[in-house]
């Protein structure tokens, strides 16, 4: 038994994503919402699905993208957001993001907000640390 758990132990690790410019959009402190963006990076040979991510820090945690609607940027909740195999996904302004929506107490500036990132495929669950920056609009 003792064997079995630790080879699956070792093969999640094997099946880590690579995370790089986590971060997330610093708003004036009466904003109840904002975006969470990262570059997720899939090594393996298999497509990941990203399908949720959790917050203590927000009330709901939901996956967005942008869409254009009458000549206008729009924001749809997506119930999944896929990371190719030996590829990547930007999460960024004006396209995929992480949304926080009833935060729970205001952001500071540089502060590291840990966002649990469920996957589907081998991968399970990874926790990322965005800091708090201030971020352009696109
Ligand atoms: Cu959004």
């Amino acid at each position: 038994m003792k064997i079995a758990l630790l080879i699956m132990l070792l093969s999640f690790n094997a099946f880590a994503l690579e995370f790089q410019n986590a971060r997330v959009r610093l708003l004036p402190p009466s904003t109840p919402a904002t975006g969470v963006f990262v570059d997720i990076i899939n090594p393996h040979d298999f497509d990941v699905t990203l399908v949720k991510a959790k917050s203590s820090r927000a009330k709901r945690v939901e996956l967005h993208t942008h869409i254009k609607e009458n000549g206008m940027m729009m924001m749809r909740e997506v119930p999944k957001i896929i990371i190719p195999a030996k590829g990547s996904t930007q999460l960024k302004p004006g396209s995929f993001h992480i949304m926080l929506i009833g935060l729970t107490k205001p952001l500071k500036l540089n502060e590291e907000i840990p966002i649990t990132l469920v996957f589907k495929d081998h991968i399970k669950e990874q926790v990322i640390k965005p800091t708090v920056q201030k971020i352009k609009r696109h």
